[in-house]
């Protein structure tokens, strides 16, 4: 009997050491995501005349499947940009705490809704939020069905800094995120980007199966010490009987 437990122990110590990944998803957007636009340098008023906006709802029916957000975009006219950023909360990481992050990929879907202008689509792309700072990527989707936008093995050369926030950025040292043992808490979220020329516009993009999956080389504190703790104490526990 002893040598089954064993097994099972040395198994259960040897998992933190290998790559250990966290799953941040939504597909039917039960919890609600916190918006916020940017008020940092340049971008004070980041829709550069007012009125810009993000107004968004769950549709129940017409995701892939199902839920899915539907994302709205109010643009003031006379060539202004709005630019929002979208978290959950609870989708954070501390690097410090899981011993660096080793690889990040990420998959969601899009598509376009509705405009006032039918020249307008909005940009989107993963972003992630770290001391303060917003990075994200960059698409442009123009489709009307359902697609897929992926990236197995996001380098922090692939996201930049929102413009408003490349001074804050240069004077903190934070040009690109920190995935090392020493970073900061990481949150995960999306960004939605649209301009307008000319004339006023709302323009309707559509989000689904969010997903972002973090490889790390610990199990989060507590989770590990509570791990080990439990496999040693049967190790003890077992002893005794075959002993005696
Ligand atoms: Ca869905």
């Amino acid at each position: 009997m002893l040598k089954p437990v064993l097994v099972l122990v040395f198994a259960s110590a040897a998992a933190p050491l290998t790559a250990v990944t966290t799953v941040f998803s939504d597909g039917d957007f039960e919890t609600t995501w916190n918006t916020v636009m940017p008020t940092n340098g340049l971008t004070t008023n980041p829709d550069s005349g007012g009125g810009g906006s993000q107004t968004t709802t769950v549709s129940a029916t017409g995701g892939n499947p199902d839920a899915f957000l539907d994302i709205r975009l109010d643009i003031g006219g006379n060539n202004r940009i709005v630019g929002t950023f979208s978290w959950r909360e609870d989708f954070t990481i501390a690097p410090a705490l899981v011993g660096g992050i080793t690889n990040i990929s990420y998959s969601f879907d899009a598509k376009r809704g509705a405009s006032n202008n039918s020249g307008n689509a909005q940009a989107f792309g993963i972003a992630l939020r770290q001391n303060g700072i917003h990075y994200y990527t960059y698409n442009a989707n123009n489709l009307t069905s359902w697609n897929t936008y992926s990236d197995s093995s996001l380098t922090t050369a692939e996201l930049g800094v929102y413009g408003g926030e490349s001074d804050e950025a240069a004077a903190g040292g934070f040009e690109t995120p920190d995935f090392s043992a020493s970073g900061a808490p990481i949150t995960f979220g999306y960004m939605r980007l649209n301009s307008t020329v000319g004339s006023s516009a709302f323009v309707h993009g559509f989000m689904d199966n969010y997903s972002v999956t973090v490889e790390h080389n610990l199990v989060p504190e507590p989770s590990a010490a509570v791990l080990l703790g439990v496999a040693g104490l049967g190790l003890v526990v077992r002893r005794r009987p075959v002993r005696s």
